[in-house]
Order: structure tokens, then C-alpha cells, then sequence
């Protein structure tokens, strides 16, 4: 930590704070070894003014990003300190045709190393932004890659080596929207009336700074963000509106309800459309998780609201406000009902007789099979264009969003916990929640194309900072390293009896 780093009596702390972002201390102040003791309760909804939800600017497939330090305005003008894209928060939402070649210079204007990777795209390893392709302060990175996959929204965070939770948390996240023919042709409302939501919670300091205060069981802020602003507010005419939300949260589960007591039509999640629009009450959902979903405000009448809720802090997310203005249909898309099939292809992945199971137990707060991670194992390999079964279990200090890098998986199964699976778990999907005692399995095919390193781990950011992630290699199934996986493995017996990361067994 830099000079300027300890709280210091006298010193004015809105120039430390900008201090400590120049001197790059705002980063150092967020790795665990900073964990302080205070921790955020859940607070009442915040009463007073509302603001204007801040719509993320539009970005493109050659849309030049950066990542600096930078003054935000959290809502209502109140201005504060964070790291941002291109000097927002969140950053641009790029929007990308199926087919697309993407082709983003990256600049980092941060005071440490930072990668950016594209959570949920399935792209080669040199643009996965992992924490071995960190691109060190002042320097810049083309992350190219095509867009081989439907349309759904992903999404853009930083991914450094120990320091992923300090720089999500302090602001940098981005939208990422794939279009294609298929969803096309469903004429789904679009803009104004088609909306990314990104919902996080945060800490805010006196000076009205954002702060981190990580600790191993995961940060959780005392305030909410929608799009960066709080208490925020969003005018709705009467209509549908069609919300693509990410949950940006470093820890924080999410249990989005309306406080009308409506349903949100779900019509899509992580991997993009789902086979069938399915009305759900309520959806708790976890660090990386995406939801897409209509909302129905034609019954919000002038300066009447819904609230969207979530109901685990009991916080108003976002407030919908009704404007009284009337659209025709025709201005905002069809509007699919409740258990209408929505025409996308979606093969099942079916596992051969023989498959290649694996698992791998989710353990305390820092590891994955007894391992803390190690930036150069190489836990086990592969083969390309395979199905094969990942089981995930915890042995506690549950939740555990548990997210892969390199390929979308279906999720087959849930024992324990919960014990089912749930709406937004149908289809394609890339971070499922692993909560106590659970046991998630999902089928898994590296069918992109792409050979080379992955990873898989927890995304609660300061359990994945702390050691809870592993690498991979997909490979050339005729070119394997060795008869099993364990040939790539380092790795010594696990807690409960496993050989290895990634312990291997057939059916
Ligand atoms: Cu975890």
C-alpha cells in the first residue's frame, strides 16, 4: 500500500481518496489483506430523492475501452470517485451482431495490472482476459475475437490475478449484447423500451467515493446501484419493457421481485433466449448471473410505481415510474405470453455411455479439491467437442456461483439445498449457483472452436481472489497429454479422499 493509503487525522479524506486513485492506492486498498472488520448491514430502502437511471452508453465491435480512475456521478449529480470504462459506470453496453468480428484496442489507465475479460463469450484464450495475460498500467491490449454464439448478454469485468474483487467493486463492468436472426424475428420490444439492468451494492465513503472493504466471506455494500445510480428511478410509459439484468454484484445474492406483486416473463438467461416464456414470481440470482425478462407497466398509470425489490435486504432496486403515455403495440414489440415457445434451437447435450465425470468440491472460502489456485497448474485436460458431466458440491461456506470460461453447460441436476432446478437454470448457462449443501451437475461440450487454457471458479470475487479457481486445457481429443487428466495434475490428495483437481470417474 502506498504512502498515502493509512487514514491519517487532519487530512482531508476526499484528496486522500483522490490521492490514493492517482497513486493507484485505491486498488491496493481493496485486496483482502486490507479486510477491514466493518461490515455492511442491510439497510431500509434510502427515502428522499429518486434519480434518473443512468443508461450505459451504446458500444460497437471496434469501440475503443478504457480503464481509468474517474469521477461519476452515482445518481442526482452526486459525484464520486471509481474506476470506470471509458470514464462511466457501468461502461458501454457494446451491442454486436452473431458472426461479428470484435476487435477491441484496450488501454489501461489504472495504476496496477487488469485484464478484461468477456464473461460468457465464448473466445480464444488470448482474448479471455485471464489473469496470466495481464496488461500492466499505461499499456494496451487488442482483444479480438469473432462472436460464434446466439444472442444473450454477456458481460465485461476485470479478471487480474488477486485483484479481480477490489477493481469490480470499485466500478468496472460492462454489458455485452449479442443480436441475431432468431431473436429477430420474435420483434422483442427494443430501445427505449428494451433496458440493461446492471444491479450491484456498494459502499460509499463520507466524500461520497466508492470504498471496499473485502473480506474473505465475500464484500456486501450497504446501498444499491442500478446502472451505477442510486435510489434510481426509471419513467415508463405504458407498456412492456423488456430488462436485460446482470447481477455485478463481488458477492451479494439477489432475490428480484416486483413489489406489485406481478411476475417478470422470463424469456432468457446466461446463454441467451430460453426455449419457452415462463412467468416466475421471484429470482434469486448471483454474482455473474443474467436474466432477461418483460415486464408489464401498461398498468402503471401517471406518477404511480412498481418497485423492483429485492427481498433478501429488502431493498428498492429500482423504482418504475408510470409517465401515463400510451404505445402502440407496434412500437414495442411482441410480447410472447406466458408459455409460449419462443422458436430457438436449443440441443440437449446428451452424455455417452462413457462420459467423463468430474468433480470438484467447492471447499471453505479459498479452495477448489483441497487447492488453493496456482496460476501455472494445470488442474486436467479436455478433450474438444465432448460431452462430459461437472458435478459441484460444497462443503461449506455456501453460496458458491460457480462459473466457467471457454463454453456454455446445461444444468441436469440440484441434490441437496434446494433440490430442484429452476426457471432461469433452463438452457444455456455459464455461473450456477452452488448454495449449502448442495449438488449441481451440468453437462458441458467445448464446441467453440477454441483450444488452450480455461477457467473455472467460484465468482464470488473475493473467493476467486483468494484461491477458489483452477485452469484448464481444452484440447485435440487425439492429442491428449496423457491416458487421464492426472497426467497435467500437480496436485496433491484432496480432503475428501480425491486424488486430484478435476477427479475424473466413468460411469
Ligand atoms: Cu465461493
Amino acid at each position: 500500500m502506498g504512502a498515502k493509503d493509512g487514514a491519517r487525522p487532519g487530512v482531508n479524506r476526499r484528496l486522500l481518496l483522490q490521492g490514493a486513485v492517482g497513486a493507484g492506492g485505491l486498488i491496493a486498498l481493496g485486496g483482502l489483506g486490507a479486510a477491514r472488520s466493518m461490515v455492511s448491514a442491510a439497510a431500509p430502502p434510502v427515502k428522499g430523492s429518486l434519480n434518473k437511471l443512468f443508461i450505459p452508453l451504446p458500444a460497437h465491435a471496434t469501440t475503443e475501452l478504457t480503464a481509468a480512475p474517474g469521477l461519476t456521478d452515482l445518481g442526482g449529480g452526486s459525484m464520486g470517485m471509481a474506476l470506470l470504462y471509458n470514464g462511466h459506470l457501468p461502461g458501454p453496453t457494446f451491442v454486436v451482431p452473431k458472426g461479428q468480428l470484435v476487435s477491441v484496442p484496450f488501454t489501461n489507465g489504472l495504476d496496477a495490472p487488469t485484464t478484461v475479460h468477456w464473461h460468457g463469450l465464448i473466445v480464444p484464450t488470448a482474448a479471455d482476459g485471464q489473469p496470466h495475460d495481464a496488461i500492466v498500467p499505461k499499456s494496451s491490449y487488442l482483444y479480438q475475437f469473432t462472436v460464434n454464439q446466439r444472442a444473450g448478454m454477456s458481460w465485461y469485468h476485470p479478471h487480474p490475478h488477486l485483484a479481480t474483487a477490489s477493481q469490480v467493486a470499485y466500478g468496472l463492468a460492462g454489458g455485452f449484447i449479442i443480436r441475431d436472426d432468431v431473436e429477430d424475428a420474435l420483434n422483442l420490444p427494443s430501445d427505449p423500451y428494451e433496458v440493461p439492468l446492471v444491479i450491484r451494492d456498494a459502499n460509499v465513503d463520507k466524500a461520497g467515493n466508492l470504498s471496499y472493504n473485502g473480506k474473505a466471506s465475500g464484500f456486501t455494500g450497504s446501498i444499491a446501484l442500478v446502472n451505477g445510480t442510486r435510489d434510481a428511478q426509471l419513467e415508463v410509459d405504458r407498456t412492456w419493457y423488456r430488462f436485460r439484468i446482470l447481477i455485478g454484484s463481488n458477492s451479494r445474492l439477489f432475490n428480484l421481485t416486483l413489489s406489485s406483486g406481478a411476475s417478470f416473463r422470463l424469456i432468457g438467461n446466461d446463454g441467451g433466449l430460453l426455449p419457452t416464456a415462463v412467468d416466475v414470481l421471484a429470482m434469486e440470482l448471483s454474482p455473474g448471473e443474467r436474466v432477461d425478462v418483460l415486464v408489464d407497466c401498461t398498468g402503471i398509470g401517471a406518477g404511480e410505481t412498481v418497485n423492483l425489490v429485492d427481498t433478501n435486504s429488502g431493498w428498492t432496486l429500482l423504482r418504475l415510474t408510470g409517465t401515463g403515455a400510451l404505445n402502440a403495440p407496434t412500437s414495442v414489440g411482441r410480447i410472447p405470453a406466458d408459455g409460449d415457445a419462443l422458436c430457438v434451437d436449443i440441443p440437449t447435450l446428451v452424455a455417452p455411455a462413457d462420459v467423463t465425470r468430474r468433480t470438484f468440491s467447492f471447499d471453505g472460502m479459498t479452495r477448489i479439491n483441497g487447492l488453493v489456485y496456482d496460476m501455472d497448474r494445470i488442474s486436467f485436460e479436455v478433450p474438444e467437442n465432448t460431452v462430459e458431466e461437472w458435478v459441484f458440491r460444497t462443503n461449506g461456506n455456501a453460496p458458491h456461483p460457480v462459473h466457467i470460461h471457454g463454453a456454455s453447460f446445461q444444468v441436469v441436476s440440484r441434490t441437496g439445498g434446494r433440490r430442484k432446478l429452476f426457471e432461469w437454470e433452463a438452457g444455456w448457462k455459464d455461473t450456477v449457483l452452488l448454495h449449502d449443501r448442495e449438488t449441481v451437475t451440468v453437462r458441458i461440450r467445448f464446441d467453440g472452436g477454441h483450444r488452450g487454457r480455461y477457467l473455472m471458479h467460484c465468482h464470488k470475487l473475493e473467493h476467486e481472489d483468494a484461491g477458489m479457481m483452477l485452469n484448464f486445457m481444452v484440447v485435440d481429443p487425439n492429442a491428449q497429454l496423457g491416458a487421464s487428466p492426472a497426467a497435467y495434475d500437480t496436485a496433491v490428495p484432496g480432503p475428501h479422499g480425491m486424488a486430484a483437481q478435476g477427479h475424473v470417474s466413468h460411469k
